[in-house]
């Protein structure tokens, strides 16, 4: 789930740029039409060029066919990855109409396709897949595709056209007539590599998005199929998000035979909503509008929350298990071990907040909150056992929460007694501004004193972390908050813990949060305790994009006296090619592991005549100087940010690696054994 840093935007968009002869005149400004200006903007357009700007074109078709299936015309959908690297999207709906269109002159195909957000100008449904980063266009895939082609079965014939870089090369024609009731949709696209970092499609990732997809609407089957490798897989699930939540919760233990769903529709809002408790300590709620993951959350959320805490907080007291002596339940008690999946259908969303994914729009609220609030109520009247569970549940997780509470206090109190209010071992830098400064956590005390040596001091501090941090998948606040490494974390970051009432990121004395480890198998398990971590715990962190993954080299490889750094196989492989191209004059660096030794501190050096490679193994065998230049020098340093691409999939990778069960974990780990570079990033 991590993500090269963003690069600078690689083309200089010439908007208001003066040309030379004419000076700065307004009419030297040249103003970009249409598809042109998403070729020179892309990130304005699809976030990024990246391989998350990449798949989001795939997802901007599919979105397309979605809509058709919101509108009641399209149960089939389908993913095709080929073998030349371009996608196929084909949908069962009524075609994009061809006819002419009456104020452009041209084919509504064509209009569809080469227009900016010509496609919302059609109203086809109440719902739209629109909003967030989603909903710019099939114009958009087109301007940044090398070459598109679609082809449209309506009215018993079939047209086609096809487009380079957006420009269609020809007009809409006719191709032939095709039997039956046959309608829909083809699309075919080549993401355009002079625009894209990179244009390798990944399935796991289509995958991801088109399963949550096809659980968001029931009705629609949704295939996916990757020609490269013959890969297949068939979504179709008619339990709905009753069956997401079960999905969800594979690896996890619930004490319900199976979720509560919920259901209902008032003013044109359509409210879904299935949950059930299992026995981890984490809240996990997905909330969606017009299947649009809203990250940040929004009203929707809100309605479901005040509606669970108030109905289950009534039912308790009522039945007599909430006792009013005993403690004060919070929102949060009753969200313990909550897995949750809330969609709703709305008209007009209004989207708002830092990744347009949190719900505006007020009257939602009251929506969620009635339907939820009168369904559940009943519910717990006709399960009075089950309910039974789950008010005791919620009351453990208050009087646990209750001693995370003075776990807490003890940490403010104690740094109020210290000097500076700061862990002991934290090397801080000398500027205070939290957009400047940046944290190392590194793995160990002898790479955290090279780092200590080697950083520049006014705006990189550094914590040195000894030995394993707490597995916090498995334990309750109290417990995590007893533990040495992670309260010198919370403390040198300054901005509290919890995902939103304690933990205040405006607080944050840091812009950028580095984790330095090994590049060995106990570096990598640190660095997957330390994502748990912040994923379960301070998710804000990696939700704003602050948090970060060093990249320290594997190798060493000296030509000549002269050192160079190579940071995977492969970028070893073109040095050790570039300088038996360049030759440096004769055969000498000519590679051949000839002789291996061991130098006396732990490198393994392969020696070939006049240059010797050695691997690291750990962050402790680079010196101040080599740390430095390899991995902290934000000139020449390359950073991995982390990244959250898809919700479900992050918890389920670390649930299954943190959680409970072993049997999971096993499978997982069979099955992404060859993938296993990735797994903890
Ligand atoms: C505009 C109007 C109508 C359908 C569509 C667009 C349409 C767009 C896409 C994109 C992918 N698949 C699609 N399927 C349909 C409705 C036209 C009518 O009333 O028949």
């Amino acid at each position: 789930m991590a993500e090269k840093k963003n690069k600078p935007a690689d083309k200089k968009a010439i908007i208001g740029k003066p040309g030379a002869k004419e000076g700065y005149g307004a009419d030297s400004i040249q103003v970009l039409k249409g598809l042109e200006h998403v070729r020179r903007r892309p990130a304005m357009y699809i976030g990024d060029v990246s391989s998350r700007g990449l798949h989001h074109l795939a997802y901007e078709v599919v979105d397309n066919s979605i809509d058709e299936a919101l509108a009641g015309y399209c149960d089939k959908i389908s993913l095709s990855i080929n073998k030349d690297g371009s996608i196929t999207v084909e949908d069962n709906g009524r075609g994009i109409p061809t006819g002419m269109h009456p104020t452009e002159k041209k084919s509504a195909l064509e209009v569809v396709m080469t227009v900016l957000n010509a496609g919302g100008k059609f109203d086809r449904s109440t719902y739209k897949v629109s909003g967030g980063l989603h909903g710019v266009g099939v114009s958009v895939v087109n301007a940044l595709s090398e070459w598109l082609k679609v082809e449209v079965r309506r009215e018993g014939k079939i047209f086609v056209q096809e487009y380079r870089a957006g420009d269609p090369t020809g007009p809409v024609k006719e191709k032939g007539k095709y039997e039956g009731k046959k309608s829909g949709t083809k699309t075919t696209f080549m993401p355009d590599k002079t625009i894209f970092n990179t244009v390798n499609i990944k399935y796991e990732i289509i995958e991801d998005r088109l399963r949550e997809l096809a659980y968001l609407n029931k009705d629609v089957t949704i295939i996916i199929k990757d020609e490269r490798t013959n890969k297949e897989d068939v979504f179709h699930f008619v339990g709905g998000i009753k069956e997401f939540v079960r999905y969800i919760d594979l690896s996890r233990k619930s004490f319900m035979k199976e979720p509560i769903f919920i259901k209902g529709e008032r003013d044109n809002t359509q409210v879904e909503v299935a949950f059930q408790y299992n026995e981890s300590y984490n809240e996990n709620i997905f909330s969606y509008v017009n299947d649009i993951n809203t990250h940040e959350g929004g009203t929707h959320l809100v309605g479901f929350k005040t509606a669970l805490t108030r109905t289950l907080n009534n039912y308790g007291s009522k039945a007599n298990i909430i006792k009013n002596d005993k403690i004060q339940l919070t929102g949060d008690d009753f969200r313990e071990g909550l897995t949750c999946v809330i969609s709703t259908k709305v008209p007009e969303p209004q989207f708002e907040g830092q990744t347009k994914t949190k719900l505006g729009n007020s009257e939602v609220k009251s929506i969620v909150e009635m339907i939820v609030g009168e369904e559940l109520q009943d519910y717990l009247e006709e399960n009075p056992s089950v309910a039974k569970k789950i008010i005791e549940k919620c009351l453990r997780a208050a009087e646990a929460r209750e001693a995370a509470r003075k776990a807490r206090e003890l940490i403010r109190r104690k740094n109020a007694l210290e000097f500076s209010g700061l862990p002991g071992k934290l090397a801080d830098c000398s500027i205070s501004d939290p957009d400047h400064c940046e944290i190392y956590l590194v793995e160990g005390d002898s790479a955290g004193g090279s780092a200590k040596q080697g950083r520049d001091r006014r705006f990189q501090a550094i914590l040195p972390l000894k030995g394993k941090i707490l597995n916090v998948e498995k334990a309750r606040l109290n417990k995590i908050l007893e533990n040495d490494e992670i309260k010198s974390i919370i403390t040198a970051l300054g901005a509290g813990i919890g995902n939103s009432d304690d933990f205040d990121e405006s607080k944050l004395r840091y812009g950028k949060i580095i984790l330095m480890c090994d590049a060995d198998v106990d570096g990598s398990h640190i660095r997957t305790l330390l994502l748990t971590f912040f994923y379960r715990h301070m998710k804000e962190i990696i939700e704003t994009g602050r948090l970060y993954i060093a990249q320290p080299p594997l190798y060493k490889i000296k030509v000549n006296k002269e050192e160079h750094y190579a940071y995977d196989e492969s970028e070893k492989d073109q040095i050790l090619k570039r300088f038996k191209i360049n030759g440096k004059g004769s055969k000498e660096t000519e590679v051949k592991v000839s002789e291996t030794e061991v130098a006396e501190n732990g490198e393994i050096i392969t020696k070939g005549k006049g240059f010797a490679i050695s691997r690291f193994k750990g962050l402790g065998e680079m010196n101040p100087e080599q740390l430095w230049s390899t991995t902290m020098n934000p000139e020449t340093r390359t950073i991995l940010r982390v990244s959250i691409e898809n919700a479900i999939t992050a918890d389920k990778v670390f649930e299954t690696l943190m959680g409970e069960e072993v049997e999971p974990r096993r499978n997982f780990i069979e099955k992404n054994a060859k993938y296993v570079k990735n797994l903890d990033i």
